[in-house]
């Protein structure tokens, strides 16, 4: 046979076969492994833009003239507004200056990588078009348009992940959905909201809008473990790589969802996790809430995360017209610049080798690398503990000069300037010689020392009138005037375990001494199963340590470690820096 006829023959062949021109389809990429490839784009991405919008942002935290305390999304809850008059809302809410390109535009100046918004927060008010209820922006508002499908297609152009918040037992508006005890007194059937609401719901955002990052679900209360499997179900059918924070319940998430404003104390890289949070004090549009967090303050936390290994998901709230406060942008283009300047030491690393230790500086790492982000400027010299592999060079990130170091056993000694290259988070880069860095035993992310210091910086601050005060590295106005009481909260996370005795740092003015204070230990939001209480003394207005009496044991399912002054409501000078947990057994 002539040779062209010999090629010919086995090219038939191996088109017969199916093995020549056409490269055999890849095989099937499973649930698992495409969940883990989502995960592994969501860890890179550490930092994300929350937008609570919804009618709520009409009232502004004003009901009929009267100011109602707590979170803004939550009036229709704390004013008891009756659904029949909150529905009104729907007929005014026209957000005209709703803008998809400015509100990305905003999410990529702060150097935010995926975005979460309100499809339906507690209220029951669905922020697209929805087919299952005509409780909806489209059908029930002079509006009339759906923003998520302009906002989902901004975010894909940008390549933005674009993800979906759900509340999926809670509303307000459902005689069978949890919540609303004024206008439903009567037992529910979640079941008839769950199948009537929820899942359909559910559907169409997962099949209206193209690929989601994620599904946020929040407040699972009382679903059943059956139909937090079948939500589960229903997502990963339809878009197997969408993400589900653990608030679906029944530990059915692809990710840990920290508390409220809640940063682990430690490194943390069990799991993934994510921690969402405010600009103010507020998630939904509230008017008098001007309760801004510093871009300093912002940018310190967003180190703290990243070097603790989890993701920060922050708030906008935007008003009823569409708008993004001005304030809000303003700080986030500010974060957005240092992070313009400073992303490599974010995105994309890992948690910090050390354990964290005090509140000025921190550590990320990459492959060979190691960032050392100095949160405080601390003069000319700074000597980082417990490092064994040898630095080969180390330089600042932002103008990429050299920074000297000597190197000797274990310490390695900067030499720097004797102001900070950045006003925020000065990130020097140090190149290592092995592509892990070895840390000596006693300073390494799981070796948590015998003596913890609890910040007051790294607290949550709950309650309308608490502060923390930057400049003296501590918080104020712990005001008793209405429940919740001020208070801070420390989330272990399992970091700690043993028999604990605390010191308290604080400073007091001596006319306010006298207050009685309440350290608690709480395994869940509701419970409290061990205090030590004392009395606040006069400290002549400096910053003073005393030892508590009594000792607390802390164990792995305890959900945090809170300070208040449940009390006294004449405290507001007292100023806490921090706890200090001195580990006795
Ligand atoms: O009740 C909500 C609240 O309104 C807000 O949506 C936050 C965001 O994490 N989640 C719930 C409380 O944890």
């Amino acid at each position: 046979m002539p040779t062209r006829c010999l090629i010919c023959v086995s090219i038939l062949a191996a088109v017969v076969a199916g093995s020549c021109s056409r490269p055999a389809p890849p095989p099937p990429v499973d649930e698992a492994t495409l969940t883990a490839q989502a995960l592994r784009r969501f860890d890179e991405n550490k930092f994300g833009m929350f937008i609570h919008w919804g009618l709520y942002a009409i009232p502004a935290g004003e009901w009929k003239g009267q100011y109602v305390r707590g979170i803004g999304e939550w009036i229709m809850f704390h004013a008891k507004i009756p659904v029949k008059e909150y529905e009104q809302l729907a007929a005014q809410f026209n957000p005209v200056k709703f803008n998809a390109e400015e509100w990305t535009q905003l999410a990529q100046d702060a150097g935010m990588r995926y975005l979460v918004i309100t499809a339906k927060h507690h209220d029951g008010f669905a922020m697209y078009h929805s087919k299952a209820s005509p409780y909806n922006i489209v059908d029930a508002t002079p509006y009339g348009k759906d923003p998520m499908v302009e906002l989902a297609a901004a975010c894909a152009r940008r390549g933005i992940g674009f993800g979906f918040y759900y509340s999926q037992d809670q509303d307000w508006h459902e005689p069978h959905g949890r919540g609303n005890t004024w206008d439903f007194p009567a037992e529910r059937n979640p079941q008839i909201y769950f199948q009537g609401k929820v899942l359909p719901q559910v559907q169409e955002l997962l099949t209206g809008y193209g690929p989601l990052a994620l599904i946020w679900f929040d407040t699972p209360g009382m679903l059943s473990e059956q139909q937090v499997t079948e939500l589960r179900r229903l997502v990963k059918r339809h878009q197997p790589s969408c993400l589900l924070n653990s608030r679906i319940g029944h530990g059915k998430g692809d990710y840990l969802q920290t508390s409220d404003n809640a940063i682990p104390i430690q490194v943390h890289t069990k799991v993934k996790w994510e921690v969402p949070a405010t600009l103010n004090d507020t998630w939904g549009y509230k008017k008098n809430d001007q309760n801004w967090k510093d871009p300093a303050d912002l940018i310190a936390k967003l180190t703290d995360i990243a070097a603790k290994g989890g993701n920060y998901l922050l708030n906008v709230g935007p008003d009823a017209e569409g708008v993004i406060p001005e304030p809000s942008q303003k700080i986030l283009r500010t974060v957005g610049r240092w992070l313009a300047a400073n992303g490599e030491a974010i995105f994309g690393t890992t948690a910090s080798p050390f354990y964290v230790d005090g509140i000025s500086w921190r550590v990320t790492a990459k492959p060979s690398r190691l960032y050392l982000h100095l949160l405080e400027w601390p003069g000319t010299k700074f000597r980082l503990a417990g490092l064994e592999t040898e630095v080969k060079q180390a330089h600042f990130l932002a103008n990429g000069l050299a920074v000297p170091f000597k190197q000797s056993g274990t310490a390695v000694d900067f030499e720097l300037p004797p102001k900070p290259v950045d006003p925020y988070n000065t990130v020097v880069v140090l190149t290592l010689a092995d592509p892990v860095a070895r840390v000596a035993a006693g300073y390494r992310a799981e070796d948590i020392p015998d003596r913890v210091e609890l910040w007051a910086w790294t607290a949550r601050l709950v309650g309308e009138e608490i502060r923390y005060d930057r400049a003296r590295r501590s918080a104020t106005r712990f005001v008793k005037v209405d429940s919740p009481g001020n208070e801070l909260r420390w989330y272990p996370y399992g970091a700690l375990g043993g028999e604990y005795q605390v010191e308290l740092t604080y400073a007091c003015e001596n006319h306010r001494a006298g207050s009685r204070f309440r350290i608690g230990v709480h395994p869940s939001n509701t419970e409290m199963t061990q205090s030590l209480t004392g009395q606040i003394e006069a400290t002549g207005g400096r910053f003073l340590t005393r030892r508590v009496p009594g000792a607390i044991t802390l164990g792995p399912d305890d959900l945090f470690i809170s300070f208040s002054l449940p009390e006294e409501d004449r405290s507001a000078d007292v100023r806490l820096q921090r706890l200090t947990l001195i580990r006795r057994k």
